[in-house]
């Protein structure tokens, strides 16, 4: 059980007791050119704490929109919101002028940090508040220097006190990535960021002050803004910001850097298999992936291309981070992970009971933290009793594994089967030509959906009749054969979120 005091800031425990207990001197983060101790982060943030309480006028309990890719910068930003005791809402970089409106509005957002190189978006955004600062304003930029948050920061001294928030004070609205229908504001306080840290980190990734993490995920995706920032900081260790990372410059850094954890999705694990032979990743201790389901063939390639155990993870912005996961000897392939400690799942059949082993059934989680939808009627379908239902269908095995099958509302019926969509795709994934595949079910008269793959082939294949039943016999060889796609598409890429998850419902609709 986890116990923490009644009066908390987030910020104090993982990162000024580090410099209270004499760490100011290690190193906390790195990127674009800069390397900062934890002293030094601490100065940023405290400088930024005073701009937010003074020239920008902000009062604990403001909302702040926060947007920008990862950066040492839009880290301190964060950093100094939470300490302020006002509310951070951070946003994707890909977002639309009409989407942040809308946050802006639902969030009741007072001020806005924003990264300059993304202010257009920003600037045409309605509901915008008047308090905007840019940050990373380049020397040359022309435009209002007060409105520069380096200009602001330099007029204040470099130390701030936390604000003394209650353990559950609101300090994060993090906004779904909303494949469909309007975003949901998810409500976090103080000690739910505690709790995060004090879970997976502690007891899944075993990590140290000697790690230095590095990843893809955006610091306004909870899955980033946890392994990228706030555990590395929770265990004094230190991290690396990078923005628009590809396979390709992820390894590179890697090597560049000599990181030791590293976060992604597994797409991203499986184009960096591939490659991982031109690089020197002998620094690489650990590999976590969540976002979606990790593919049995991508676990295998990148173990056998780095001779890494992936840590495969299930988390969601509802529950802040990593729920379900599994690491070192526990490791089943095939299964996310067992819950991880402080956590209890279990699968309910459609009336709400619980079934028991092998049957698949709709995953609900309960743990430190949980879903608290802002404002949102969805409230009542996602937490029922106490727990959390997060639209993922899994079974469970003999030994308390869980193994996901696919989300609820993507399971294919076709000709009265259940077929889960992402077992297709694991076993198209093992054929030598497939690069990336989707499975999805498309309308049939006879047989109400049929299983259909949208499959990019790797260079050097072509598409053509004969690689379709070549891949169609792939299947049928190592899957039930009522499971193999009946229809096959050929594409050059497939429709991913910023976040790197499929976009099913875009290859429904083609
Ligand atoms: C799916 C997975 C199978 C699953 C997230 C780690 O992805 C995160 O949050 P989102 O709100 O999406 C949640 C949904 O994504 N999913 C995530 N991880 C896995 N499915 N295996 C996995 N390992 O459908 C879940 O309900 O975008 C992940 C940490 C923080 C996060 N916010």
């Amino acid at each position: 059980e986890l116990q923490y005091p009644a009066r908390l800031n987030c910020v104090a425990e993982i990162l000024d007791k580090a410099v209270a207990e004499g760490r100011g001197a290690r190193l906390a983060l790195r990127g674009d050119g800069i390397s900062w101790t934890y002293a030094e982060l601490q100065q940023q943030v405290d400088r930024i704490v005073n701009v937010l309480l003074g020239p920008m006028g902000q009062v604990p309990g403001n909302r702040v929109l926060l947007r920008g890719a990862n950066h040492p910068m839009m880290a301190a930003a964060v950093l100094a919101v939470l300490k302020a005791g006002l509310i951070a809402v951070p946003t994707m970089p890909l977002l639309r002028a009409r989407e942040l409106g809308v946050i802006m509005q639902k969030a009741q957002v007072q001020a806005v940090l924003c990264a300059h190189a993304l202010r257009e978006e920003i600037e045409a955004a309605p509901n915008r508040p008047e308090r905007t600062v840019w940050f990373n304003v380049p020397a040359d930029a022309d435009g209002a220097p007060q409105a520069s948050l380096d200009a602001l920061m330099a007029a204040q001294p470099a130390s701030a006190a936390a604000c003394d928030t209650a353990a559950d004070d609101i300090c994060l609205i993090s906004f779904t990535s909303g494949t469909t229908g309007v975003p949901k504001g998810t409500m976090h306080f103080h000690r739910d960021v505690l709790a995060i840290c004090d879970c997976f980190p502690r007891h899944i990734l075993k990590c140290g002050a000697d790690d230095l993490f590095i990843g893809t995920p955006p610091l306004a995706f909870t899955f980033g803004l946890g392994g990228l920032l706030l555990f590395p900081l929770r265990v004094g260790a230190a991290a690396v910001l990078l923005e628009k990372l590809s396979p390709e410059s992820l390894l590179q850094a890697i090597e560049e850097y000599r990181a030791t954890i590293c976060f992604t999705a597994p797409t991203f694990y499986r184009q960096m298999a591939a490659q991982a032979s031109k690089h020197d990743l002998s620094s690489l201790k650990k590999s976590v992936s969540a976002g979606e389901a990790l593919p049995v063939a991508t676990r295998e390639a990148w173990q056998q291309a780095t001779g890494l155990r992936m840590i495969d993870g299930i988390g969601a912005t509802e529950m802040l981070h990593i729920f379900i996961s599994a690491a070192g000897d526990d490791i089943r392939p095939g299964a996310t992970g067992k819950p991880i400690p402080g956590y209890r799942a279990c699968v309910l059949d459609h009336k709400g009971q619980p079934v028991g082993p092998g049957i698949v059934g709709r995953l609900a989680v309960k743990g430190p933290t949980g879903c608290r939808y802002m404002d949102d009627p969805r409230q009542r379908d996602y937490v029922l009793n106490g727990w959390n239902l997060t639209g993922d269908a899994y079974e469970m095995d003999a030994d308390g594994y869980f193994f996901y099958r696919s989300r609820t509302d993507d399971m294919i019926i076709s000709a009265g089967y259940n077929i889960a969509g992402p077992e297709v795709e694991d076993a198209l994934l093992r054929h030598p030509a497939v690069a990336e595949c989707g499975v999805v079910g498309k309308p049939d008269e006879e047989r109400g959906q049929v299983v259909e793959a949208h499959i990019v082939l790797k260079p050097g294949f072509e598409p053509s009749p004969d690689m379709a039943a070549q891949l169609q016999d792939f299947v049928k060889e190592q899957i039930a054969p009522y499971k193999y796609p009946r229809s096959i598409r050929f594409l050059s890429s497939l429709p991913r979120t910023e976040t790197g998850k499929l976009q099913r419902f875009k290859l429904r609709s083609t």
